[in-house]
């Protein structure tokens, strides 16, 4: 096929991957500004490289003209969580969509693979709009821990070094770092709510911060220097004590002194 038909082809999947990418990140975005953990640590995505559709098409003996209907990770999206739990709560977000029909899924968590390759795969259909109307995608969503991803890296890359003749040495290490993986996977969960809570606290931190600096920013238009002078030391002592309830009520009380200039303004 030439190179161009190949552009021609793979162009809804770019499209596909594209909006899913800018869906998750915005997804990420709005726990943020929710002050709330998020399931999804890092999302990136890729079409697949049309040498290694080639590659597949010779691996699976697949016809050309086969391709789009029998290569369904073209378009693939991969999502990292920090634990396993997390890896539910994706899939669970997945689930709720509107715009993703899980067509399939493959759980080599559950079912590791003999390789030692673990991680939550999701084919999903995602429509496109394009010139031609609209297009069904097949995307595939792996999903999976950052150790897990570690693992996978490293392993892809070997593999590709050593194509088929993986050297029986290095197949036994990959394998005992598969085990080591599961087990650092286990032990972070039965630490999560303690990391969790950590996170949380910092994230709380940063938002109530960002929210007083904007509120003394705005004060700087209407109250006096020396207001804003106390104001400003006041918050750089509660800062530096380290006192999260206390920012808290801070920043409630200026919340009061802007409410108060409002009501002035409009008077
Ligand atoms: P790339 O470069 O990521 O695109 P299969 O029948 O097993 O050959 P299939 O049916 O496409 O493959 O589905 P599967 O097994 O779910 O694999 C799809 C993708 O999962 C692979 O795409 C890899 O990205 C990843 N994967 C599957 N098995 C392994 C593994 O043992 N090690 C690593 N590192 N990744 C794996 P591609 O096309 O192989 O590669």
């Amino acid at each position: 096929m030439e190179i161009q038909l190949w552009r021609e082809i793979l162009s809804p999947y770019r499209l596909a991957v594209d909006e899913i990418l800018v869906k998750f990140r915005h997804l990420i975005e709005e726990y943020k500004l929710e002050g709330l953990y998020c399931p999804i640590e890092q999302v990136d995505g890729r079409v697949k490289k049309i040498s290694s559709i080639l590659e597949k098409v010779q691996k699976k003996n697949i016809n050309i003209e086969e391709v789009e209907e029998k290569i369904e990770d073209i378009a693939g999206i991969r999502i990292i969580c920090q634990f396993v739990e997390d890896i539910d709560a994706v899939v669970h977000l997945i689930e709720k969509r509107r715009d993703m029909e899980i067509k399939s899924v493959k759980d080599y968590i559950t079912n590791m693979k003999p390789s030692g390759y673990r991680s939550y795969h999701v084919i999903v259909n995602y429509n496109v709009e394009t010139i031609n109307g609209t297009k069904k995608i097949p995307v595939e969503i792996q999903i999976r821990t950052l150790a897990m991803n570690f693992w996978a890296i490293i392993e892809h890359s070997l593999q590709y070094k050593y194509r088929q003749n993986m050297p029986l040495l290095i197949r036994e290490r990959l394998s005992n770092a598969a085990a080591a993986v599961i087990a650092m996977d286990k032990e972070m969960s039965s630490i999560r709510s303690e990391i969790m809570d950590a996170q949380n606290s910092l994230r709380m931190k940063s938002k109530i911060v960002a929210e007083i600096l904007s509120t003394i920013q705005n004060l700087y238009k209407v109250a006096n220097k020396r207001e804003i002078e106390n104001i400003q030391n006041e918050f750089y002592n509660i800062y530096v004590s380290d006192d999260i309830d206390r920012l808290k009520e801070f920043n409630l009380e200026l919340d009061v002194i802007a409410e108060g200039y409002r009501s002035q303004d409009i008077e």
